[in-house]
């Protein structure tokens, strides 16, 4: 007999997406995640003076806005051909560092934990699910006030990102063409006690709690298990070595690592509610944002993200495996530790870029912007690649699309009806109490979703039936 359970919210955080299962018994055999937030950036981006594109495009997401500002910026700049000086390529790495540690110690704490241990029986903690809590009552106090702790550093991440990117979230520095702020000593020095903070609480709480976590739920590195199909556009560009990048691009084939080709990219809306006159899945340099009302078909406004036609997952895993560093398995505590272990790795770099960085010397370089062009940054998001195309006509933009990680993380099935990633995650999961369907959560959770966070263009109506 199969069983039907949806859970919607299905976040802790922006509570747009939502995710059904059949149940075959215990097991899930169908899954499917539906996102009823239209993301009509790319609508509004267009006939604007293509330097507003950084500042439109960070409110797309209050949690990970600064990397929407390196993707525009690194737009304009491949559509300008302007470069960075190495000052401003480090700034922005500091910058885009910050709200990394920002985004894992949260993902981990406060957006993750509560999947797995036992909080109060208060606000805010309540409603909560039952589950099988298998810490240790000191064990799980230990985590309870690493949890609180979180919330404080989760600040100091937000203040470093300040030091050089003026404010959070949302950061006003970057442009095309490096970092507005200036690099000073006073600068360095309060970024580096900012830094020293984070990189302790990361060494002392988040990776043991992680590894903690990981040891008692050891059969989480059998759930959430999905095939070898992983990308990464790469991360963190060296400062003097041009094209490289500390994070590598790549991509993984059924296991087999290749070089990433962005023109192998496509965008299929044939499950999504946009209209397309081709059926082909489109390249995001020749995209169209076209939404329908029409709910009848589709069931998410997420455009199904192909890579040589397959579902390829992002984020802290899929980094980590291209660099060499964790090739362990691709699963639910596989993509968790990796969170973990590249904030580490992240905040170790943040020093060194720290110290390269030269007082005095510029960090931006302005560039000639061009009256017609076309540019795409590239570089993953904290979640998984992270792209932005641009078309400028006449001095201003004319198409702008945006493919973010959750796009590919939570896309829903293509034409060929092969499911996203998360969806194929899901399947086989074994449910112990269908009430309290907790190992969805977990699994869904280890992606880090994020469905668009702070602004809302469009409310469906519930009471209409509006919902898929
Ligand atoms: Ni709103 Fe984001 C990241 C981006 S995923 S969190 O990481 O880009 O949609
Ligand atoms: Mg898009």
């Amino acid at each position: 007999m199969t069983q039907h359970i949806v859970i919607d919210p299905l976040n802790r955080q922006n509570l747009i997406a939502r995710v059904e299962v059949e149940l075959d018994g215990h097991r899930v055999v169908e899954a499917r995640i539906g996102n009823s937030n239209l993301r009509g950036f790319e609508l509004l981006l267009l006939g604007r003076d293509p330097a507003d594109a950084p500042w439109f495009s960070q409110r797309i997401c209050g949690i990970c806005s600064t990397a929407h500002g390196v993707a525009s910026a690194m737009a304009l700049e491949d559509a300008y051909g302007a470069s960075v000086p190495p000052n401003g390529l480090l700034l922005r790495n500091l910058i885009f560092g910050a709200d990394l540690l920002q985004n894992h110690i949260r993902h981990f704490y406060l957006l993750a934990l509560p999947d797995w241990a036992t909080f109060p029986e208060r606000p805010p903690y309540v409603p909560r699910h039952s589950f099988d809590s298998r810490f240790s009552p000191a064990e799980n106090a230990r985590l309870l006030r690493n949890y609180e702790e979180a919330i404080r550093i989760g600040q100091k991440a937000h203040a470093l990102l300040v030091v050089f990117g003026t404010r959070a979230p949302h950061q006003q520095a970057m442009l095309a063409g490096g970092v507005a702020t200036a690099p000073t000593a006073d600068r360095i020095m309060q970024a580096g006690a900012l830094l020293s903070d984070l990189r302790r609480f990361v060494a002392e709480a988040l990776v043991p709690d992680t590894e903690l976590l990981a040891e008692r739920y050891p059969d989480y590195f059998t759930l959430g298990r999905r095939p070898v199909n992983l990308l990464s556009y790469g991360m963190f560009p060296h400062p003097s070595r041009p094209g490289e990048r500390y994070y590598p691009a790549g991509a993984v084939i059924d296991g087999r690592r290749e070089e990433m080709e962005a023109a192998e990219i496509a965008e299929d809306v044939t499950h999504a509610w946009f209209r397309d006159p081709s059926p082909a899945p489109r390249h995001p340099a020749r995209g169209r944002t076209d939404p329908t009302d029409d709910l009848s078909t589709g069931y998410t406004f997420t455009k199904a993200s192909r890579y040589r036609s397959r579902p390829m997952e992002g984020g802290p895993l899929v980094r980590a495996w291209l660099r060499g560093d964790y090739r362990r398995g691709v699963s639910a505590m596989d993509r968790i530790l990796t969170r973990s272990y590249e904030a580490r790795q992240v905040a170790a770099w943040m020093e060194e870029w720290l110290k390269a960085v030269q007082p005095g010397e510029p960090a931006y370089t302005p560039p000639t912007p061009a009256r017609s062009a076309t540019g795409a940054g590239l570089h993953d998001a904290m979640r998984g690649p992270l792209g932005h195309w641009v078309r400028i006509r006449g001095g201003r933009i004319a198409g702008y699309q945006i493919v973010t990680p959750s796009a590919w993380n939570l896309s829903p099935r293509d034409g060929g009806n092969r499911r996203g990633p998360a969806e194929e995650a899901l399947i086989g999961t074994e449910v112990a109490d269908p009430a309290h369907p907790v190992e969805i959560m977990r699994v869904v959770h280890s992606f880090d979703p994020c469905s668009a966070c702070s602004v809302h263009l469009l409310e469906l109506d519930r009471t209409r039936g509006d919902r898929p």
